[in-house]
């Protein structure tokens, strides 16, 4: 690890809710409400913070991140580009909630263009559990946001002694600590103590700042479904579908994208034909691409290449805000492939 810089980097925590700023009625029970304790409270639980940075600190929200969605998101992003254009401050970390983690991180990574580093971490256990995760997790945000061997700003998650580009986090644990990996990759680093190793340079998505535009708008993105497919479920999943109202769907398909054919048959009927179809798939770790996907009637579907249903999601509803065609969807996707 290289020196730390001689006088204390100032870092600005923005506080999200999420199970890191939750509390239980008793340090061993599961049950907790989170999002409860203001976030400078949060920090000051981290013992030996103060030798490592100087922090400022913000409760944007304080629920949990099963009740965030882009426009959240868009809040948030907003205040990062706001504190990222200050002096006094040198990075941000960002404490949210694990379920909607990988979302948020990819919906900064889209629109924000930051020119100083940003660190999202959450927590598995609530502040008030027996060996609680959060202080170590935001004293490894604090390692990682000030790091010297950061050069390159961009998005960035740190949980559990991993760093990950923000595009790349994904859950994959309920209960565990270790509940995220990066996908495609791997980790971009790893801390040990007061020590963080990166591998390379850490780098932000393919396609990194390109809605930065969607800051400057103050409405809802398109709305955009994702429907789940299981063994012999046919063309079922459609029939709850408003078919006048959505843009977009997304079908979390199988293995390397293939959907039964009864369903990729009847989408353009029972869909709008504006309707856009990304075909991604159940598979945590997912890869779709044109050879591998079941080929939908009607054209109007863009294999989702690396990114999962909720990713793709994201990515559809801020392309479909921009108007663009499906030939120029089919090109950001294809980045990710
Ligand atoms: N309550 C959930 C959330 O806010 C879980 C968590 O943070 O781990 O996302």
């Amino acid at each position: 690890m290289k020196e730390r810089m001689a006088s204390k980097p100032k870092i600005h925590v923005v506080g999200m809710g999420g199970t890191i700023a939750g509390v239980g009625a008793t340090a061993t029970t599961a049950a907790y409400e989170s999002g409860q304790v203001d976030t400078s409270d949060l920090m000051a639980m981290v013992e030996g913070l103060d030798q490592f940075a100087d922090v400022k600190s913000e409760t944007l929200f304080t629920s949990g991140s099963e009740n965030l969605g882009p426009k959240h998101w868009q809040k948030l992003a907003c205040r990062i580009e706001e504190l990222v254009e200050s002096p006094e401050v040198d990075g941000v970390v960002v404490t949210h909630g694990t379920d909607t983690l990988e979302e948020a991180a990819f919906f900064l990574d889209l629109v924000c263009q930051p020119k100083k580093p940003v660190v999202l971490t959450a927590a598995m256990r609530p502040s008030t559990a027996l060996s609680a995760d959060g202080p170590a997790n935001m004293l490894q945000a604090t390692l990682t946001v000030t790091s010297p061997e950061l050069r390159s700003p961009g998005i960035l998650v740190t949980m559990n002694g991993l760093v990950i580009q923000g595009w790349q986090a994904i859950k994959t644990h309920s209960l565990s600590l270790e509940s995220f990996c990066a996908y495609p990759g791997g980790p971009a680093g790893r801390i040990l103590g007061e020590n963080l190793i990166f591998f390379g340079t850490p780098g932000p998505s393919p396609i990194a700042g390109r809605f930065h535009g969607n800051l400057l708008k103050d409405k809802e993105l398109p709305l955009v479904e994702i429907i789940l497919l299981r063994g012999g479920c046919g063309v079922r999943p459609l029939a709850s579908l408003n078919k006048n109202e959505l843009k977009g769907l997304v079908i979390s398909g199988f293995g390397a994208g293939t959907v039964p054919e009864d369903l990729a048959a009847s989408l353009p009927e029972k869909m709008s034909p504006k309707c856009l179809f990304v075909v991604s798939s159940r598979v945590p770790q997912v890869m779709v691409i044109p050879e591998t996907m079941t080929p939908i009637k009607g054209g109007n579907a863009v294999p989702s290449g690396m990114l999962n249903p909720q990713k793709s999601a994201i990515l559809l509803s801020l392309a479909l805000d921009e108007g663009l065609t499906v030939q120029e969807i089919a090109r950001l996707f294809k980045m990710f492939s």
